[in-house]
C-alpha cells in the first residue's frame, strides 16, 4: 500500500497531473449533480405544487468515490449498482463520458426524463442494475457474480467479455437492511468472488446520525463471511498532520469523536472545530502549533479530509485491493454527507436542497457563468482539450462491446410441445406434472438437448418439496468445486443423488426467499449483461412469495426473464395449516408488471403453459412468467384443449348455449368441485357453461389494453374474455371460484355487465382436510351450487 502511495506522490509529474484531472472531474460531478437537482426543483415550471426533490447531500457524499471508480479503476466489464440517491452523479459521469445527451440532464425527475433512482429500463443502457429499494441493488451484485461464475464454468461466456467485478456503491444505512446479510451468507456458501461493496460511510441516514458502535459490528460480520474489509478513514492531509508533533493526539481525538458531534462540527465549520479541538487537546504537546498555523477554512478542510473524499487515497486503496486478487471486499469509506455544500454534516440534510442564494454562492465558487451550467469544462483549471483527452483515455471509456453495455442473445429454440408422460385417467397434481416434465426435458435428448442445457433451476431449500428432485438428479447441483454425494458413495438409500460440480444446473439456496428472487433477477438478465441466454426457473412455496416480494418486484422492474413456480398454494395444501396457506398471491400475479401469472388445473394446460413460458421469457416484448401450482392430485381428463385459449387465460370446458343465464368459472385445483356443481346445475339449467380460467392476470391485462386502445380511437379487440362471455345473456350470472382471494375474478362482471358471484378465500387458512376446508371456506360443490341458486333467483 505504501509503495503504491509512493508511486502517486506529486514527485511524479505524470501522476500528479492524473490526480489533477481526477480532482477537476470530481469538482465537475459535484457541480453537475447539485445543479441537475436544483434545476429540477427551481428552474422548471411546477404545475402541482409538489416538491420535486432530489438528494444533493447524498450525491456530494459520493462524488469522490465515483470519480475514482469511473475515471480510474473501473474496466468496461465491471458492473455497478449505484446507491439510489446518487443517481444524478451517475448521470453526470455518463454525460462526461459522452454517453448521455446534455438535454437529459435538464430532465431529472421529469416525465419521460431521468428517473430519481437509476433504472435499467427507463434510463438507458448505461445503467447496469436498477436501485431504489435500498439494500437490493447491493445484494444483487453478489448474485450477479454467482451467475457470472456460472456462465464461465459452463463455458457459455462470450470470449470477448472477460469476467468483471460486481460493484455496489452503498449508503451506510442500507446496511441495516436484512437482505444484505441474507445475501452475505449465501455468497459465502457459494464462495462468490469479484464483488466489491463500497460503503459511503457518511454516518448519516435519512432521519439521523448512525450510532457510533454499529460499524465495528458490521466490519466483524463481513470478516466472518470471508470478506476483506478495507477502511478508508483519513485522507492524505490528515495523514500528514498525524505525522507532525501533536498529530497522534489529534488522531485519537478524531477516533473518539462521536458521529453526531463530528457531523455538527462539520456543519459549523473552522471556528467550531478550533474551539472543540483546543478545548480537549489545548494542553497536548504540539497541538496548538498544528492548529494555530491553519486558517478557519484550512482547519475545516483538514478535519473533513476523510478517506472517502481523498481521490489519491481512494485510488491507491482500490488499486491495491485489485492487485490482491478476487476476494470479496467491503470498503468502508469515511465521508461527509453534503461535502462541499452549505449543509455538509447537518443531520437533516438528506432531502435538503440548496436555496437559490446558496446555489448562487456555490456557482461563484465553481466559477460557472450563467447559461454555461452544463458546459462540461466550464470553470475548470485544466484546458478543456486536455481534460477531454484524459476522459477519452480512461479504461472505462472503452466500449464493453461493439453493441455497447446492453447486450442480447439469440433465442433458444423451444420444441412445439414438451415431453409429457401419459396422464389421462391418472391422478396427478400440477406440481408433480411440473417435476415430471422438467425431468423429461432434463434427459436432454433429441430436440430437448439445447433447451435442457440452458435451463438453470434454483430453490430456497424447497427443491425436493417443489418436485425439482428428479431434474436435479439428472443435471446436478452447481458448485465451483466438484463434491461427491456422501450418501450415495456410502450406498445409503435416498432418491436424491446430488453430486456437486461446476457443470451442475441447479443452484441450491438457503431458505431466504429474497435471495431466490435476486438470483432469478441476476440469472434472468444474463442475456443483456453478458450476452448469454439462460432459462432460469425458481421454485418456492406460494405463500412465501410474500416473503421475497420486494425482491420479486425488483427483479421484474429490471426486466429480468425467468419462470417462477410457486407450489403448493392456497388452502388446498390442507393439513399444513394457516401459515402456509396463501390467499393473496393471485392478486400479486395480476398486479405485478412484467410478470405473466398462470394457475393451471390439469397437466395438459400446464404443459402448454410451461412451453409458452420458455418462449415468452425470450421474446423482446416478453416477460417473466409465474405458475401457481398445487399438490392436489386430480384425475386427468382425456380431451383436446386449445393452447391459444389456455395461454390467453381461459377456455370453455362446456361452452354455454347462446343466451344462457349462468356459467361457472373455476381456476386451479378446485376444478372437481366446479365440475361436480356444474353437473348438478346442468340437470336443471339447460345451456349453462363451465369455464376453466388459467389466468385472471392475462384476461384482465388484455381486456384493459383493448379498452384503452378503443378509447384512443382504434378498432381493437374483441378481448379474449369478451369473446368468451359473449354467448351468455347480458344479465347472466357468473359464479366464480378459486383457492385464493375472490377479488381475482370479481371484475369479470365489468366485461359485459354480467353479475358475478365470486367464491374464494378471504380469511387465514387452518389445518384440515380438503372436504372440511372447502366446506368451511365455501369452495365445495354445495357452496358453488348455493351461489348458483342465489344467482338464478328472480
Ligand atoms: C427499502 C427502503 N426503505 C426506505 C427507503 C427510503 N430511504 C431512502 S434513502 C434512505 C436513507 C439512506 O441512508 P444511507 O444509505 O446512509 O444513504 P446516504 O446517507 O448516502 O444518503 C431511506 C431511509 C428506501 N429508499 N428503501
Ligand atoms: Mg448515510
Amino acid at each position: 500500500m505504501s509503495a503504491l502511495f509512493e508511486s502517486l506522490t506529486p514527485a511524479d509529474a505524470g501522476l500528479a497531473r492524473h490526480l489533477t484531472y481526477l480532482r477537476e472531474i470530481e469538482r465537475k460531478l459535484l457541480w453537475l449533480s447539485a445543479w441537475m437537482i436544483h434545476h429540477a426543483n427551481h428552474l422548471r415550471p411546477n404545475r402541482d405544487g409538489l416538491k420535486v426533490g432530489g438528494h444533493q447531500a447524498s450525491c456530494a457524499s459520493v462524488v469522490s468515490i465515483m470519480t475514482a471508480l469511473y475515471f480510474d479503476v473501473l474496466r468496461p466489464e465491471d458492473r455497478v449498482a449505484i446507491k439510489p440517491h446518487a443517481g444524478p452523479v451517475f448521470h453526470a459521469v455518463n454525460y462526461l463520458l459522452g454517453r448521455l445527451p446534455r438535454e437529459r440532464l435538464t430532465m431529472l425527475r421529469q416525465f419521460g426524463g431521468l428517473q430519481s433512482y437509476p433504472s435499467r429500463m427507463k434510463d438507458g443502457p448505461e445503467v447496469d442494475y436498477s436501485t431504489g429499494s435500498v439494500g437490493l441493488g447491493v445484494a444483487m451484485t453478489s448474485f450477479a457474480s454467482l451467475m457470472q461464475q456460472y456462465i464461465h464454468l459452463h463455458g457459455l461466456a462470450r470470449p470477448d467479455i472477460p469476467p468483471g467485478r460486481q460493484i455496489a456503491i452503498t449508503g451506510d444505512a442500507e446496511l441495516d437492511e436484512g437482505n444484505i446479510y441474507e445475501a452475505l451468507l449465501e455468497g459465502w456458501k457459494h464462495d462468490v468472488r469479484n464483488v466489491w461493496w463500497i460503503v459511503d460511510y457518511n454516518r448519516q441516514s435519512l432521519d439521523s446520525v448512525v450510532p457510533d458502535r454499529l460499524f465495528g459490528r458490521i466490519e466483524g460480520l463481513f470478516r466472518d463471511m470471508g470478506w476483506n474489509v478495507v477502511t478508508l478513514k483519513y485522507g492524505k492531509k490528515l495523514q500528514a498532520a498525524f505525522a507532525q508533533e501533536g498529530g497522534e493526539a489529534l488522531r485519537h481525538w478524531i477516533d473518539d469523536c462521536p458521529n453526531s458531534l463530528y457531523s455538527a462540527l462539520t456543519f459549523q465549520g473552522g471556528a467550531a472545530w478550533r474551539q472543540a479541538v483546543l478545548a480537549d487537546l489545548g494542553r497536548s504537546r504540539g497541538i496548538r502549533a498544528l492548529i494555530d498555523s491553519l486558517s478557519d477554512e484550512e482547519l475545516s478542510a483538514l478535519m473533513t479530509n476523510l478517506g472517502g473524499h481523498d481521490i489519491a487515497s481512494i485510488i491507491e486503496t482500490l488499486r491495491a485491493t485489485e492487485a490482491e486478487g478476487d476476494k470479496p471486499t467491503c470498503f468502508i469509506a469515511y465521508t461527509i454527507k453534503g461535502m462541499g455544500l452549505p449543509f455538509a454534516g447537518h443531520k437533516d440534510n438528506h432531502a435538503g436542497l440548496m436555496t437559490k442564494e446558496q446555489m448562487e454562492e456555490f456557482r461563484a465558487r465553481m466559477r460557472i457563468r450563467p447559461g454555461h451550467e452544463l458546459d462540461p469544462f466550464e470553470g475548470l483549471e485544466v484546458p478543456a482539450e486536455e481534460l477531454q483527452a484524459f476522459i477519452r483515455s480512461v479504461p472505462f471509456a472503452r466500449p464493453l462491446t461493439p453493441e455497447g453495455r446492453r447486450l442480447s442473445a439469440p433465442p433458444i429454440a423451444i420444441p412445439m410441445s414438451l415431453p409429457v408422460s401419459k396422464t389421462e385417467g391418472r391422478r396427478v397434481s400440477t406440481q408433480a406434472g411440473f417435476g415430471d416434465i422438467l425431468a423429461e426435458i432434463g434427459r436432454g435428448q433429441g430436440p430437448f438437448q439445447e433447451l435442457a442445457s440452458r435451463i438453470v433451476t434454483m430453490s430456497p431449500d424447497v427443491t425436493v418439496s417443489t418436485s425439482l428432485g428428479p431434474w436435479v438428479n439428472r443435471r446436478g447441483v452447481f458448485n465451483r468445486y466438484s463434491r461427491n454425494d456422501v450418501f450415495r458413495d456410502a450406498k445409503l438409500a435416498s432418491p436424491q443423488r446430488w453430486g456437486m460440480m461446476p457443470q451442475g444446473q441447479h443452484i441450491e439456496l438457503g431458505i431466504a426467499e429474497q435471495n431466490l428472487f435476486l438470483l432469478l433477477a441476476a440469472a434472468g438478465l444474463q442475456d443483456s449483461l453478458n450476452g448469454v441466454r439462460l432459462l432460469p426457473i425458481g421454485t418456492v412455496y406460494d405463500p412465501f412469495v410474500n416473503r421475497g416480494l420486494d425482491a420479486l418486484i425488483y427483479a421484474c422492474y429490471q426486466g429480468a426473464r425467468f419462470l417462477l413456480v410457486s407450489t403448493p398454494s392456497g388452502i388446498t395444501l390442507a393439513p399444513e395449516g394457516g401459515q402456509h396457506q396463501s390467499v393473496n398471491t393471485p392478486l400479486i400475479g395480476m398486479s405485478l408488471d412484467r410478470l405473466v401469472a398462470y394457475e393451471p388445473a390439469y397437466v395438459d394446460e400446464l404443459a402448454v403453459l410451461m412451453r409458452h413460458a420458455f418462449v415468452h421469457m425470450q421474446e423482446p416484448e416478453g416477460s417473466a412468467v409465474w405458475l401457481r401450482l398445487s399438490t392436489r392430485a386430480l384425475p386427468q381428463p382425456k380431451r383436446e384443449i386449445d393452447p391459444a385459449a389456455v395461454i390467453a387465460g381461459a377456455h370453455w370446458i362446456v361452452p354455454p348455449r347462446d343466451g344462457a343465464r349462468i356459467a361457472i368459472a373455476y381456476q386451479g385445483p378446485v376444478a372437481p368441485e366446479a365440475e361436480a356443481a356444474f353437473a348438478e346445475l346442468s340437470t336443471e339449467e339447460n345451456g349453462a357453461g363451465l369455464l376453466a380460467i388459467t389466468s385472471p392476470d392475462r384476461l384482465y391485462a388484455e381486456w384493459l389494453d383493448v379498452g384503452r386502445r378503443r378509447r384512443s380511437g382504434e378498432r381493437a379487440g374483441p378481448a379474449h374474455i369478451e369473446r368468451l362471455l359473449a354467448p351468455l345473456a347480458r344479465n347472466a350470472a357468473l359464479v366464480t371460484v378459486l383457492d385464493g382471494h375472490p377479488a381475482a375474478h370479481a371484475w369479470l362482471g365489468a366485461v359485459r355487465g354480467q353479475r358475478v358471484f365470486p367464491l374464494g378465500v378471504d380469511r387465514f387458512g387452518q389445518s384440515g382436510d380438503i372436504p372440511d376446508l372447502y366446506r368451511a371456506y365455501g369452495l365445495d360443490a354445495d357452496a358453488i351450487l348455493d351461489a348458483c341458486a342465489a344467482a338464478l333467483l328472480p
